[in-house]
């Protein structure tokens, strides 16, 4: 079985629609992997308190209980690596994470962003978004690497920017978009790493 372990640092819907999409969409069956955990480095995180509905391991790990990003970036892969992770997803997770955490999940670490990458990297998107008088906006899923918000683009969506559109109310259009592109481009990528599983050790060979 092929664990995955969710990171968040807030509402979660991110987190809930990936672990909705592997419920309805089957993919234990289908793909051979579940939402193992999901983590916070919140202990508020609303996300949380729903993942516990869905009978999924939860767990905490305080980002400012440490002197340092690397030290608290040690002790979340320790944390992460207890459930054997396949994949390791990004929704919502707040903390830039340090080149040697992205190098030990090197391929199986994704993110997304509230952007078409490679506009717009970093934080307050939507409002650099309206500011620019960007006629389109949307989101994008990409490998992590240790350079923020430049890792290789898996899956986008895209939404208008409407007139009298606020910061919030743009976020919120391309909101709805990321909860069907995330769980998408997961599948996708858990197909792919299926496949060449396959090719690299086919059964009864
Ligand atoms: N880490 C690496 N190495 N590479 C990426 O592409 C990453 C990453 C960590 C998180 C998500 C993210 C985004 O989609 C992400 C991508 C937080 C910040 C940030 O500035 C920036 C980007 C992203 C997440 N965080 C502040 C920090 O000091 C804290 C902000 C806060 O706590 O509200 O870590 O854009
Ligand atoms: C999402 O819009 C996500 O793209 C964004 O935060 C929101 C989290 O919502 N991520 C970032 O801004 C990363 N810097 P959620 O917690 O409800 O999934």
């Amino acid at each position: 079985m092929k664990n995955i372990v969710i990171l968040i640092s807030g509402g979660g819907s991110n987190m809930a629609a990936i672990v909705r999409a592997a419920q309805q969409q089957d993919w234990e069956r289908r793909l051979g992997a579940r939402v193992a955990a999901v983590v916070s480095n919140k202990a508020d995180a609303k996300g949380l308190e729903w993942a516990r509905t869905q009978g999924i391991a939860t767990e905490v790990l305080d980002h400012k209980a440490f002197g340092s990003r690397e030290a608290f970036d040690t002790a979340l892969a320790a944390l992460i690596d207890r459930y054997d992770p396949a994949l390791v997803v990004l929704a919502g997770f707040m903390r830039i994470l340090s080149p040697g955490f992205v190098a030990h999940y090197a391929g199986r670490l994704t993110n997304i962003h509230p952007s078409l990458l490679p506009a717009f990297t970093g934080l307050h998107t939507h409002q650099r978004a309206l500011d620019a008088g960007c006629k389109v906006a949307g989101a994008t899923v990409h490998l992590v690497t240790a350079e923020l918000d430049v890792g290789p683009i898996l899956d986008q969506a895209v939404v208008p920017v409407l007139p009298g559109d606020t910061a919030e109310t743009l976020a919120a259009r391309v909101l709805t978009q990321e909860h069907l592109v995330y769980p998408r481009a997961l599948a996708q990528w858990l197909e792919a790493t299926a496949l060449k599983d396959h090719v690299a050790s086919p059964p009864g060979v």
